[in-house]
């Protein structure tokens, strides 16, 4: 291109600068930052529709990325699009998972820090998917040896098998995510992926004892009874029709049109094999899922049951029969991602930087809402804190950084939330765990009553008295309702206590200790019985577990993946606004685009500006021998940038108008074509 002479540059440019406006007018902008100034809520939602029409599904703000769920197959992840995406600068390409995924990666590299990519949305908005995708983008692209190939395919087959026993379909999603997931990708000093960790959050147990309508037992078991080999069943004791087992059908749909239990069984085997379960664990693990079969079949573990408690009536025998499953289920639960941790740990001691993905449960509301869902509705909650902090935080310390002034934008701060639900002594939580502290005395409703005494008049808390007023509709005398960031949702207390206090009887204990089996012993330690300190209850476990997830994240380089749910009848190509409005509200999407905005809409690097502009100016153009600050000082009074369009930081142009750097990108692709033809028209006439 160099050959192209400096005179050149100079061309007239209209007509193709017209063409690009006619395509930008279909496919609306790739980035919410370049919308005309009015960044009105209306502007928003219809570049994300007319982006979502034309099946762009990724639209930035800034460095963050917005996803809305194409609920079809695109062809938008192949092996090319990967290679495609490698190693390029952020906005020189259509916006997309592997962007982001590689901007994090070379400034690991170049930087040797570590990073993590936060994947959040409600339920059913594609964040699991996004983050298989990240997955296999690194899979792909990265460097790796004949050695590391295990390690490779390890952490690609962890997820089948992650998911087999820890996804289940519900209501609002056939492949839903029912515990929290948080993997590092560990990488050498070369860039090779060459071990991972995971870390597990909460997994929603009661689902092994009771499904509602229209949702499932988690996939393992479907699996296994639809692709499991004859002998196999056989030596379980299993008959293949899930019909039989009253824990398989409460929800009354063993079977799913999307999902193909017997190919997926498949998968998960052999990723068996290939995640270091010898032969032996799979010994164990059929025995194992005997076990859990046990208790899945009713007569079975009744008779058990009474064998045990025999002075049990039939529905604390039902209840203790509910007990040892949950129990077995998350504890087993546990140890398989202990053994994956195994297979994926390095030994050697180098120092290695990681890229952490975080894909946990959505936002959650149903008909009836548990302590599940409250469990599940924090933990997003926090992160959404998170998200606040980091990005506002981020972006005043860069202009401080760089020198430029600048004035805070008002946004909605969910820490209020975040502090009712786990203050000590005065959040919910706290409030729940005092009432565990008095078995016998204490009940569902007696929490209700101390909730309405000491948070009644938060402002997120809809107390009874109020509630007509508050939100217009009344609340039931069990139900407690709660504002979160992303909507209202109203909880019934019934099993709050219990499920907080997670208590297996101890004779049931005593026999799973006992067990023959190894898994299970490893899972119920005989030394637990010994113990006389008090376990800490579910929901402070899980609190702390979420505090020191934080830590870990705020100690790593941020990106944001924003998923968005486009209707809830999983429907390809359904843009729901109503839906969607409510999403990008809460998201906080129009804040962090003010506060974008407000501030300046793009900053780039002295260096990486004077790139990718300099054909734009014949004093740069094609070599700048000077410093890249003077360069780009040149090159934009070429062009003709006013005073109040920019400001120059220690390291960065900071632009303030979209209008500015769209101009100024138009005018490069419309320079970019013409010096292309040029050079072609050249050398064809050689
Ligand atoms: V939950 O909080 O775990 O209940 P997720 O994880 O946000 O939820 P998930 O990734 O499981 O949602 O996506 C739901 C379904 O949407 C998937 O099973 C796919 O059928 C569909 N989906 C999501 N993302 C994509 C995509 N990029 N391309 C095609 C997609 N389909
Ligand atoms: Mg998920």
């Amino acid at each position: 291109m160099e050959e192209v002479r400096k005179e050149e540059v100079e061309d007239n440019t209209d007509i193709i600068m017209e063409g690009a406006l006619i395509a930008r007018d279909r496919v609306g902008v790739q980035d919410f930052v370049l919308l005309d100034s009015h960044t009105s809520e209306a502007a928003f939602l219809n570049n994300l529709r007319k982006r979502y029409q034309e099946n762009l599904i990724y639209t930035y703000i800034g460095t963050l990325l917005v996803s809305v769920n194409p609920y079809k197959e695109l062809d938008i992840y192949t092996v090319t699009q990967m290679q495609l995406y490698r190693g390029v600068n952020f906005f020189e390409l259509p916006p997309h998972l592997y962007a982001i995924a590689d901007n994090a990666y070379r400034v690991m590299c170049s930087e040797y820090n570590n990073h993590f990519i936060l994947i959040s949305g409600e339920s059913g908005a594609g964040k699991t998917e996004a983050s298989k995708k990240i997955l296999q983008y690194y899979a792909v692209t990265c460097p790796t040896t004949e050695q590391l190939q295990v390690v490779r395919d390890r952490l690609l087959l962890s997820n089948p098998v992650l998911e087999a026993f820890g996804n289940a379909k519900t209501l609002r999603n056939d492949n839903s995510s029912r515990f929290g997931k948080y993997m590092d990708i560990q990488f050498d000093f070369k860039g090779a992926p060459v071990g991972g960790h995971i870390l597990s959050y909460l997994i929603e147990k009661s689902r092994v004892v009771h499904q509602n309508h229209g949702e499932r037992n988690f996939h393992i078991f479907y699996q296994l009874l639809e692709g499991g080999e004859k002998d196999l069943l056989c030596w379980l004791g299993l008959e293949r029709n899930p019909q039989k087992y009253a824990y398989l059908i409460q929800g009354r749909c063993a079977k799913v049109f999307s999902i193909n239990d017997k190919n997926d069984w498949k998968i998960v085997r052999k990723a068996f094999s290939i995640i270091d379960f010898t032969e032996k664990d799979l010994e164990l693990l059929g025995v194992h899922l005997s076990i859990l079969q046990e208790s899945l079949t009713h007569r079975k573990i009744e008779a058990r049951s009474e064998e045990v408690l025999s002075p049990l009536n039939v529905d604390l025998a039902f209840y203790a029969r509910d007990a040892v499953a949950k129990a077995i289920y998350g504890r087993t639960f546990t140890w398989l991602v202990n053994k994956i941790n195994g297979s994926l740990a390095n030994k050697d001691s180098t120092r290695k930087t990681v890229i952490g993905l975080l894909d946990i449960y959505g936002f959650e509301v149903l008909d009836t809402n548990s302590f599940e869902q409250f469990c599940i509705n924090y933990c997003n909650e926090k992160l959404q804190q998170l998200l606040i902090e980091m990005t506002l935080k981020a972006e005043q310390e860069e202009y401080e950084m760089e020198g430029i002034e600048w004035e805070p934008i008002p946004y909605f701060n969910n820490k209020i939330i975040c502090d009712l639900v786990e203050q000590k002594h005065k959040g919910i939580i706290s409030i729940l765990d005092e009432e565990c502290l008095r078995p016998g005395e204490a009940t569902d409703l007696s929490f209700l009553e101390k909730l309405e005494e000491k948070v009644g008049d938060h402002a997120h808390f809809v107390t009874r008295k109020l509630a007509d007023q508050k939100t217009r509709k009344s609340i039931d005398w069990v139900d407690f309702r709660l504002l979160h960031y992303a909507g209202e949702v109203t909880y019934c207390a019934v099993g709050f206590l219990e499920k907080n206090n997670d208590l297996l009887y101890r004779n049931l204990k005593e026999v799973l200790c006992n067990s023959k089996n190894g898994i299970i012993r490893e899972c119920f330690l005989l030394s637990e019985l010994d113990s006389r300190r008090r376990p800490e209850t579910v929901a402070t476990q899980f609190k702390n577990s979420l505090m020191s997830l934080i830590e870990i994240l705020m100690s790593k380089e941020p990106s944001y993946i924003r998923c968005i749910k486009p209707n809830e009848n999983k429907e390809p190509g359904k843009f729901d606004d109503c839906l969607i409005r409510h999403q990008v509200k809460y998201l906080g999407l129009m804040e962090h685009l003010r506060v974008r905005r407000a501030g300046f809409a793009y900053r780039r690097k002295y260096e990486h500006f004077l790139q990718r502009y300099k054909s734009l100016c014949p004093a740069t153009w094609p070599h700048w021998h000077g410093p890249a600050a003077e360069g780009v000082e040149r090159l934009i009074k070429h062009i003709g940038y006013k005073p109040e369009e920019y400001k120059l930081g220690r390291t960065k142009i900071f632009i303030r108008f979209p209008k500015t750097l769209f101009a100024t990108e138009d005018a490069f692709e419309i320079r970019k074509h013409l010096l292309v033809s040029r050079l072609q028209a050249k050398y064809k006439g050689r």
